[in-house]
């Protein structure tokens, strides 16, 4: 038998897809899954006829595998990958690589690689992104950790990986050293919570204030995947979710889906990283906080019969409101990835990850859940200015959101005259707002911290990085005196 070029570890939902598109591409592969039974059903129907070869045993797994050894780890994130690195590191030898593709926390991956690096080994973190659709046709990768192996790694990758649109390339890229590739999936995922709560929020507005039924919810989303601004995947697959109809009671099925959202950690991590290089992402924490809160089920019930608030209403043509909703939309996403961006140019400092903000927009417009036709001008933005401080100030978008600003603080308005919440678009036209203003009102949290620290502060009349401490306790005559009034 001639030596298998890639192999597989763990044949879940992620790794049996990723498996076929590796073996639909031509290179003979080798797999292993823990529990044995998964792997002979998968031989037996999934691999049938296929270049697979099927291991029982890691020994086995990585004897018919050529050298140096790619091997995918495709297991659940946390403790089983260290087991799997634990049980095949004595197996491997220099040269050979393990690809971590999994949604891996990148303190994890940055751990490993060092790890694995300093035995010799090649330690690739590789964010995936697609879910099984995307895994068996072409998912968007980003693989980060050791270069060299990336480079062994390349041919493989870029032909399994999806093609951007407009031929801009297969949707992978080298993203950078240690955890860098699992950083940036982490954030491709917060900014995927936050898009995919402004889209509930406008669709909250437009079936609860606005009305429509979920034919006209349907209507409207395929319109606006028609837009340049808004054609996206996440669009699309709305726009089919309100057509589809349940057979057993012949109603639309998002009708009768529980409001309580889940998640696995992703969206979280992003906001505990911002928390820590102090990058403000409020509509992706919005987003969390969304599902959060939709989880408390409940409670919620509870409160609806004790906690009243205003009847929903709209004045005017529905038609109108659509697009204004469509604008603050627009706007308030554009806010989102800015922060994500900003939080992803602060690790790259942070963490020297050397991140191509431009590249990492290429590589997300195709195979991913973000995948939208709005990412050509995100990467258009980093290419003009690969320092850009925030999106919202390249020329792409600066103008479309004053543009559109004054619809976006209507829907807003609406919103809480309709006592309906929207968190993620309040988030975005705050940040907005507050990025906006050269003066804050932080001035007076400044003099607060002064008066009841000493924390000092620095004045506007006198140079950046002089500090000054006051004691506050004037009497009323010294006020007086000085007349002092600030
Ligand atoms: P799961 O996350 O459900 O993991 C199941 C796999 O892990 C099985 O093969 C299982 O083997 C193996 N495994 C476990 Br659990 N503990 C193990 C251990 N101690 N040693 C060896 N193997 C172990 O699979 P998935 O949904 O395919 O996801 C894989 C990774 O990809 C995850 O990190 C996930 O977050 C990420 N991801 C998933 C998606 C998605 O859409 N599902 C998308 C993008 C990324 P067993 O059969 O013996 O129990």
């Amino acid at each position: 038998m001639t030596k298998r070029t890639f192999g597989v570890i763990g044949l879940a939902v992620m790794g049996e897809n990723l498996a076929l598109n590796v073996e639909s591409r031509g290179f003979p592969i080798a797999v292993y899954n823990r529990t044995g039974a998964k792997t002979e059903a998968f031989m037996a129907e999934r691999a049938e006829g296929k270049d697979v070869k099927a291991a029982y045993s890691l020994e086995e797994f990585v004897q018919i595998l050529e050298r140096p050894r790619k091997i995918l780890v495709m297991v659940k994130a946390g403790k089983p990958v260290d087991a799997v690195i634990q049980q095949l590191k004595p197996l491997l030898a220099e040269g050979d690589m393990i690809i971590d593709g999994g949604n891996s926390l990148y303190d994890d991956t940055e751990r490993r690689t060092q790890e694995l690096e300093a035995t010799g080994l090649g330690y690739v973190g590789m964010g995936v992104s697609g879910g099984e659709e995307g895994a068996l046709h072409g998912p968007s990768l980003m693989p980060g950790g050791t270069e060299a192996a990336y480079k062994e790694l390349e041919p493989i990758l870029t032909k399994i990986a999806a093609q951007a649109f407009d031929g801009d390339g297969p949707c992978v890229t080298f993203i950078g050293p240690g955890g860098a590739g699992h950083y940036v999936k982490m954030v491709h995922n917060g900014i995927e919570y936050g898009d995919m709560q402004l889209i509930a929020e406008a669709y909250d507005l437009m079936k609860n204030c606005l009305g429509l039924n979920n034919q006209q919810l349907h209507e409207v989303f395929a319109e606006w995947n028609t837009t340049e601004e808004l054609n996206s995947f996440l669009i699309e697959i709305t726009a089919d979710i309100f057509k589809y109809i349940d057979k057993e009671t012949n109603q639309p099925l998002v009708e009768l889906i529980l409001d309580s959202a889940g998640q696995k950690g992703t969206g979280r991590w992003t906001v505990v990283s911002s928390l820590e290089l102090g990058v403000p992402i409020p509509t992706i924490y919005a987003a969390v906080n969304a599902r959060v809160i939709s989880s408390y089920k409940d409670e919620r019930e509870a409160a609806a019969k004790v906690l009243s608030g205003p009847t929903p209403k709209y004045d005017g043509d529905v038609k109108a409101w659509i697009n204004k909703i469509r604008d603050a939309l627009y706007c308030s996403k554009m806010c989102s990835y800015a922060q994500g961006m900003a939080l992803l140019a602060k690790a790259s400092d942070e963490f020297n990850y050397n991140l191509n903000l431009a590249e990492t927009a290429r590589i997300w417009k195709g195979g991913c859940i973000i995948r939208a036709q709005f990412l050509e001008k995100i990467k258009k933005a980093y290419i003009d200015n690969p320092k850009l401080p925030n999106l919202l100030l390249a020329p792409e978008f600066k103008q479309t959101i004053l543009d559109r600003q004054d619809a976006w603080r209507e829907v807003l308005t609406l919103a809480n005259s309709s006592g309906i919440a929207v968190p993620a678009f309040s988030s975005s036209l705050d940040y907005f707002d507050a990025y906006r203003r050269d003066r804050l009102p932080q001035n007076l949290t400044q003099a607060q911290r002064d008066y009841f620290g000493a924390h000092t502060y620095e004045r506007t009349d006198k140079p950046r990085g002089e500090f000054f401490h006051t004691e506050w306790t004037q009497t009323d005559k010294e006020s007086l005196e000085t007349g002092s009034t600030d």
